[in-house]
C-alpha cells in the first residue's frame, strides 16, 4: 500500500507545477482581458445584428463582413469608422466600451436606395457595483 518514496517526490513535483500553470493563467487573463468577439453582417440594407449589447470597459473586437456589396460601420463615439469590402474576408476592429449609452452604429459608405436606413446601434449598459 506504501507508495515508494522517490514516486511521491514525483506526485508532489507534478502538483506544483501544475499549480503553478493554473496561477499564471488567471494572473495574465487579469492583464490582458480577451475581447468580447462579434461578428457582424452588412448587407442591403441592414447589420445583422442590429444591436450590439456589451458592457461598459469591455474590449470589444467586432469582425465585420459584407454579404453583398461594400459597406461601411461607423460608430462616432468610439471613433470607429472602416470600409467593408465586398468578398469573404472579415475587417476587424478593436475598441474599448468606455462609455455608457445608446449609441448609433451607420453604414459609412454609399450603398444603394436603403443607405440612409441601414442603421444599428451598440448599448453600452452600466458594470454593476462590484458587492462589498
Ligand atoms: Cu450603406
Amino acid at each position: 500500500m506504501s507508495v515508494p518514496a522517490i514516486g511521491r517526490r514525483h506526485l508532489t513535483a507534478g502538483v506544483i507545477l501544475v499549480g503553478c500553470m493554473l496561477a499564471s493563467g488567471i494572473s495574465s487573463a487579469r492583464q490582458a482581458p480577451e475581447p468580447r468577439v462579434i461578428e457582424v453582417v452588412a448587407k442591403r440594407f441592414a447589420f445583422e445584428p442590429a444591436e450590439i449589447e456589451v458592457t461598459e470597459g469591455d474590449r470589444v473586437q467586432l469582425v465585420l463582413r459584407s454579404g453583398d456589396g461594400v459597406h461601411g460601420l461607423e460608430i462616432k463615439q468610439f471613433r470607429v469608422s472602416k470600409e467593408i469590402p465586398r468578398g469573404t474576408e472579415p475587417v476587424v476592429i478593436e475598441f474599448t466600451a468606455d462609455a455608457v449609452g445608446h449609441f448609433p452604429m451607420l453604414c459609412s459608405v454609399y450603398c444603394g436606395d436603403g443607405h440612409d436606413d441601414m442603421k444599428g446601434a451598440l448599448v453600452v449598459n452600466a458594470r454593476p457595483a462590484a458587492q462589498p
